[in-house]
C-alpha cells in the first residue's frame, strides 16, 4: 500500500486537509479604500497599515486608491454596506452623514504649531472617545483621525481680504459648514466632489478651491490657478474607519493587530509629513515660476478670523447639544496641548 493510501485509510489526509482549510479560512483578504492616490498622504498611511497587518497576521490587505471604486461618498457607502472592510473618508465629506464631524471646519480652531497639532490628535478626548461613539451610530468603527497639512486657497486673482472674494466661486467639499465658512469669508461657496474640481477650474465654472499644499502640487492645481494664499484658517483632517460588524466579528487577537497597525501607521504618517508643505511649495515654484504664493500677515488674517464666530454659531445650530458638548471638549483638549 502506498503511503498516500495508508494515510487516507487512517483518516490523516482528511484531517490534514481540514486543518489547512481552517487555516485558509482564517487568512482573510480585507479591502481598504481611500480618497487619494497611492503616493499621497492617505495612500502612504494605507500602505503602512497594510504592511503592519500583513507582518503581524495571516491576513492580506487589498488597497483601492481614489478613483478605483468611485468618489468619497461611494467608498463610504461600500464600507457601510460591508463591501469594504476599511475606508478613509475625510470629515469634509462625512459632515453630511455625521454633522458633528464638521467641527473640523470651524475656522482657526486647530493650532498652527505642528507639535501641538500632532499632540492634540494623539491625546484629544473629543477625537479618541467622543467621535468613535458618533461614528458607531453610522455602523462605523472609527480607528483614527490625523491631519494632512495646512490648507491653502488657490484662486485666479489675488486674495488679501474678504472683499477680494466677492463673486468668487470657491469649491468646497460637500458639507454645509464649509459652505457657511466661505460665505463668512465673503466668497460664493460651491460644494463639489473631488473628481469635478480640476475641470470646473479649467472651464471657469469655479475660480478657487482649498486643499493642503502637497495635494495642490500632486494634482497640478497650479495649472488652473495663479495665486495660492494661506489665511491660516485650517489644517486638513482625515479619518480611517472599519465596517463595525466586520470589526465586532474579529477575534481579540485580530482586533489587537488592527489597533497596533492603526497606531503604527498614525505615528508613521505624522513623521512622514514633517517638512512636506515646504517641499511642496518648492515643487510648485519649480513647476510654475510665476505662480504667486502669499502668506497673509496676522493683520490681514484678522477679518477672516473675525468671521469664525459666526461659523461656530452655525455649527452649534446644525448639531445642537451634541455638537456643543463636542466643541467644548475639543477646545478643552486644544487647551491641554498648548
Ligand atoms: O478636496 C478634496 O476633495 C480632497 N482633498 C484631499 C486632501 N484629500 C481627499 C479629498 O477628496
Amino acid at each position: 500500500m502506498s503511503i498516500f493510501r495508508t494515510l487516507l485509510a487512517g483518516g490523516i489526509i482528511a484531517s490534514v486537509s481540514t486543518v489547512s482549510a481552517m487555516t485558509a479560512a482564517q487568512a482573510d483578504t480585507w479591502r481598504y479604500a481611500f480618497e487619494e492616490a497611492m503616493d499621497e498622504v492617505q495612500g502612504k498611511y494605507a500602505q503602512k497599515f497594510k504592511e503592519e497587518i500583513e507582518a503581524n497576521s495571516d491576513h492580506e490587505i487589498q488597497l483601492f486608491p481614489y478613483g478605483t471604486l468611485g468618489e468619497s461618498a461611494d467608498i463610504m457607502e461600500q464600507a457601510q454596506a460591508g463591501i469594504l472592510q476599511f475606508v478613509d473618508q475625510s470629515p469634509g465629506f462625512t459632515g453630511a452623514l455625521i454633522p458633528e464631524a464638521q467641527v473640523f471646519f470651524v475656522p482657526y480652531l486647530l493650532p498652527d504649531d505642528e507639535e501641538q497639532l500632532f499632540e492634540f490628535f494623539r491625546t484629544s478626548k473629543a477625537v479618541n472617545e467622543m467621535f468613535p461613539e458618533l461614528y458607531a451610530k453610522q455602523g462605523l468603527e472609527l480607528l483614527t483621525m490625523f491631519p494632512e497639512g495646512e490648507v491653502g486657497i488657490t484662486t485666479k486673482e489675488p486674495v488679501n481680504a474678504p472683499e477680494d472674494f466677492d463673486q468668487v466661486k470657491v469649491r468646497v467639499m460637500t458639507n454645509p459648514l464649509l459652505v457657511e465658512s466661505y460665505k463668512a469669508f465673503g466668497a460664493t461657496p460651491t460644494p463639489l466632489p473631488w473628481g469635478e474640481v480640476y475641470g470646473a477650474l479649467q472651464t471657469g465654472i469655479i475660480q478657487g478651491q482649498e486643499n493642503p499644499t502637497f495635494y495642490i502640487l500632486s494634482n497640478k492645481l497650479y495649472e488652473v490657478s495663479d495665486y495660492l494664499t494661506y489665511i491660516g484658517h485650517n489644517n486638513f483632517t482625515t479619518a480611517v474607519m472599519a465596517n463595525q460588524d466586520f470589526y465586532a466579528g474579529l477575534s481579540d487577537a485580530d482586533k489587537e493587530v488592527v489597533q497596533n497597525a492603526t497606531d503604527a501607521a498614525f505615528e508613521y504618517i505624522l513623521e512622514y509629513q514633517k517638512g512636506q508643505t515646504a517641499e511642496a511649495i518648492e515643487g510648485i515654484k519649480a513647476a510654475k515660476p510665476d505662480y504667486t504664493i502669499t502668506v497673509l500677515s496676522d493683520e490681514q488674517r484678522q477679518p477672516f478670523r473675525d468671521a469664525a464666530g459666526q461659523v461656530e454659531e452655525a455649527f452649534i445650530g446644525m448639531t445642537g447639544d451634541s455638537g456643543k458638548a463636542l466643541l467644548e471638549q475639543f477646545k478643552a483638549d486644544l487647551e491641554a496641548v498648548k
